[in-house]
């Protein structure tokens, strides 16, 4: 072990998720609020999402929203920096392994008073992989209480089943409680001081409500693997070329020869039409669990 004790690990198998509190030091988090500021500014003079930002439903550039910068490893130095620190690698490898490789990273915004809420949703069933071993880590940039939009998880639910996130026979992404089974009773709210750090298994039941409180909810997510997992056919796993897969190695090295385990898979074909963010794809979902604008 380099961080975590066997508590904490076997807290994380036995539940899906574990929350660390104050895991990133002040300066870091700061750097990071530093950091969103430049995208906010570049946000007031857009009029629709890019491959950059994801706009909130209700932007517009005289009343400028920003639901996500996406892929913010790709654009800033800080949040590349970040990834690749022992401050969030460390206790992943304690729970992984030693040879890891990036999935992909955003950073939701879920502002005071409108952030957009998130559907319930296994990240497996938009990339289900050979092995189980994918996680997503958060790295909480304001205090999250319970009335800021905490992300929600139901434990336990990494060892069951992947569940149905289709509608109309097309994937949207996000899934009915109610038929799925789950009582909302049974969700926990990741709550802590910025600069805790969560971690939820992939298969973890997931969600967030809106923001409707008058503080923000900044939320840092790198999603990672196990070098050894690849993705299923069909996945939403971008797979360019072996070397641009092997660029995302963040730490140890990469295989070709797949570890495969006895995992249940339920592949996100056909797509919707919109696929730009999750925000997107889960607008396609017929039933919506939270309410779109307050
Ligand atoms: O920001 C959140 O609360 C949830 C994030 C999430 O699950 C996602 O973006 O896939």
């Amino acid at each position: 072990m380099e961080t975590l004790n066997e508590t904490q690990v076997q807290f994380y198998r036995d539940n899906g998720y574990l929350m660390l509190e104050s895991q990133i030091p002040e300066a870091e988090i700061d750097k990071c609020i530093a950091e969103i500021e430049k995208f906010r500014d570049e946000a007031r003079h857009l009029s629709a999402s890019n491959d950059r930002l994801d706009l909130e439903d209700t932007h517009t550039p005289d009343n400028p929203r920003l639901r996500r910068i996406k892929l913010p490893h790709t654009i800033s130095d800080v949040f590349a920096g970040l990834m690749r620190s022992d401050h969030v690698l460390a206790p992943v490898r304690d729970l992984i392994g030693r040879d890891l490789r990036l999935h992909t990273s955003k950073l939701n915004m879920k502002s005071a008073e409108y952030g957009a809420a998130v559907e319930w949703h296994q990240d497996w069933a938009f990339y289900p992989h050979t092995n189980d071993d994918v996680l997503a880590v958060g790295i909480v940039l304001n205090d999250v209480g319970p009335d800021n939009g905490p992300l929600m998880v139901f434990p336990g639910t990494h060892k069951g089943e992947v569940f149905d996130h289709h509608s109309n026979g097309v994937f949207a992404g996000a899934m009915d409680l109610e038929k799925s089974g789950l009582n909302l009773s049974d969700a926990v709210k990741l709550t802590g001081p910025r600069g805790s750090m969560s971690i939820h298994h992939a298969r973890t039941v997931h969600g967030s409500d809106l923001n409707r409180s008058d503080r923000d909810r900044m939320l840092l997510l790198y999603e990672i693997m196990a070098a050894d997992a690849y993705p299923v056919m069909g996945s939403m796993t971008a797979w360019p070329s072996l070397q641009e897969y092997d660029e995302k190695l963040l730490c140890g090295s990469g295989t070709i020869t797949p570890r495969l385990a006895d995992v249940p898979v339920r592949i996100p074909q056909p797509q919707p039409d919109k696929t730009g963010s999750i925000y997107e794809i889960q607008s396609t979902a017929q039933k919506r669990a939270f309410d779109t604008v307050m």
